[in-house]
């Protein structure tokens, strides 16, 4: 298939990708090291969704070996002083950045340490599959820094401050069952069968009209953080724009004519 093609972004050893049809697939890949995510691999992923092909329309991010990512490379902040570290936050930041607010959804697949700055790429996905031997845990407070990837703005709105104040405090851990239950991962599976999972989904959203993906991505978190008559107002916009698409025009005719499927429960 000809828009299999098209290369993805030259990346570094720790991060490996490959195409799959209309999917791209990411793979934090420094096992060795528990993914831990040094200078040049958050660069890497920053380059990696910027530089999307065209015709690429999901990610699949996961990590190789037992774990997702043990967050920041300890090793490298060793090094820094303090306008170098309001630099490389702010790095992290525009890496991250690029993950949730770049051109397609991300599904990210979970196993294993999703911890500090691990736990902070997983929050900048839009879906998360998580394995049962998935863990959560923010160690920056036993560690004696801060949180850095912006976790204080997405954590909070995933499980709430006080969960994540106490997170931090305590270096407390939730296991993948407390970390679905909480609104850390939307789907839990058994070990081994994240990615499975993680493809499939990324499918299904490639499947949608482009102008669904961005609306959800784009203007649907936007409308959450204004008043609420901003709100409608900018809903009442974007379902006008969608609806008056001629790929959802022909959508709905399919459904009439029983040429769609029904939404049944699965
Ligand atoms: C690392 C890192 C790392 C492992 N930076 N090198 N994150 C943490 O506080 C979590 C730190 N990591 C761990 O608690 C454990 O490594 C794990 C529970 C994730 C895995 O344990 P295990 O027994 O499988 O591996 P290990 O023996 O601890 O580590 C294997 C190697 O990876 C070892 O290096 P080696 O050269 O001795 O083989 C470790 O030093 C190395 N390694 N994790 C550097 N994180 C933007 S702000 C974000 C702030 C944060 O993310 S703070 C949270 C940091």
């Amino acid at each position: 298939m000809s828009h299999a093609a098209a290369p993805l972004p030259d990346l570094p050893s720790s991060l490996r990708a490959e195409r799959q049809d209309v999917l791209a697939l990411l793979r934090l890949a420094r096992p060795q090291k528990r993914n831990a995510l040094d200078d040049g691999t958050v660069r890497g992923i920053e380059a990696f969704f910027t530089q999307l092909p065209e015709d690429v329309k999901a990610v699949v991010l996961s990590g190789e070996g037992e774990h997702f990512s043990a967050g920041l490379d300890l090793a490298e902040l060793t090094r820094r002083d303090i306008s170098e570290s309001i630099e490389h936050s702010r790095m992290w930041h525009r890496a991250f950045e690029a993950v949730e607010f770049g051109r397609v959804p991300v599904v990210s697949v979970l196993h294993g340490a999703v911890v500090g700055g691990g736990l902070e790429l997983a929050a900048a996905t839009h879906v998360r599959v998580a394995e049962r031997s998935a863990y959560y845990a923010l160690p920056e407070g036993s560690r004696g820094i801060y949180v850095g990837g912006g976790a204080s703005v997405r954590l909070p709105r995933l499980i709430g401050t006080s969960r994540m104040m106490e997170m931090m405090l305590t270096g407390r851990t939730y296991d993948a069952d407390e970390g679905h239950a909480l609104g850390l991962s939307h789907y839990v599976v058994e070990p081994g069968a994240g990615l499975a999972k993680g493809i499939e989904l990324a499918q299904r959203i490639a499947a949608n009209e482009a102008h669904t993906n961005f609306a959800l991505m784009h203007v649907l978190p936007r409308i959450a953080e204004q008043d609420p008559a901003s709100g409608y107002l900018m809903e009442s916009l974007m379902a006008a724009i969608a609806s008056g698409d001629p790929q959802a025009q022909k959508r709905l005719q399919d459904f009439l004519a029983k040429r769609a499927p029904k939404t049944l429960r699965r």
